[in-house]
């Protein structure tokens, strides 16, 4: 009840902000980029998780202000900083379907004066999610920009292969689920077909939620291109990650 309204006004009140978590490429140990993920304080000082705000902002449309909003102050950190190259933000569905979304992220790259190689998009398959032309067209507007757009969670949805499918997508992150799961035999060859079918197609294979040294020597095995999780690092803010280079 009281989110709706608090949501529409989180950006005047300074109520949300970015925490960044790095991504590493498995083979030199680099980092590579860093995600960019929303969080918000109420009023009281307690946090509501975005797996509550999100779908809510989602609902109640503030998500287009929310999402430019995290897309600008990304950019904007990105610019200050010495340590991200690229960031990559979550964008919802809702976003990808409204109409000038792709010419809203084009005027910020431009105001901000970030390359569009240097952002990523990270868009979640679901049921909601169809394969609608004005979203492929919006894709594909953005691509042309320089920006990447990258599949989360794949494999959690439900809508995963007709996606691979229909976008090149430049990364593909596998949902975490197969890296938790793959501790018995069945649950490897489960992670090994997914990326075999990621790796065929010729996108970037991400493995996210690395918690443990022996989840990394899974992946070693596997020639994951890139890992992330809380093992390597954890999502801190701007500031916090550029002390700790
Ligand atoms: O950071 P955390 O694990 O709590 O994130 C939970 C979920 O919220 C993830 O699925 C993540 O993709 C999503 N999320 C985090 N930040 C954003 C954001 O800025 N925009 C959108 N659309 N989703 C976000
Ligand atoms: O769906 P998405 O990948 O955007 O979710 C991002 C969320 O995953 C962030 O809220 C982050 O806190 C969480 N996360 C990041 N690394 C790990 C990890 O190693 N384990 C778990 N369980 N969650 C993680
Ligand atoms: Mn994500
Ligand atoms: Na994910």
């Amino acid at each position: 009840g009281k989110l709706v309204p608090l949501l529409a006004a989180a950006i005047d009140r300074r109520l949300v902000s970015l925490v960044y978590q790095p991504i590493f490429d498995l083979r030199d140990g680099q980092m590579k980029a860093v995600e960019a993920l929303m969080r918000l304080r109420m009023p009281d000082g307690t946090s509501v998780p975005p797996s509550v705000f999100i779908p809510i902002a989602e609902r109640s449309g503030s998500i287009i202000e929310l999402g430019r909003w995290a897309i600008k102050t990304a950019c904007q950190d990105i610019l200050a900083s010495d340590r991200m190259t690229t960031v990559s933000v979550n964008v919802s569905p809702v976003q990808l379907r409204t109409p000038g979304f792709a010419a809203s992220v084009a005027a910020i790259l431009e105001e901000t004066g970030v390359s569009g190689s240097r952002l990523a998009l990270e868009v979640t398959e679901g049921l909601d999610m169809e394969m609608q032309p004005e979203v492929l067209r919006c894709v594909a507007d953005l691509q042309a920009l320089g920006v990447e757009i990258w599949l989360d969670d794949f494999g959690s949805g439900y809508a995963g292969l007709s996606w691979l499918r229909a976008i090149e997508f430049n990364t593909v992150k596998v949902d975490r689920t197969f890296l938790h799961d793959c501790s018995d035999e069945r649950g490897l060859t489960m992670l090994q077909d997914m990326v075999a079918l990621i790796r065929n197609r010729g996108n970037t294979i991400l493995v996210e939620g690395v918690e443990t040294e022996a989840q990394m020597s899974v992946l070693q095995n596997l020639s994951i291109d890139r890992v992330q999780g809380f093992h390597l690092g954890r999502p801190v803010t701007a500031d916090l990650l550029e002390a700790s280079a």
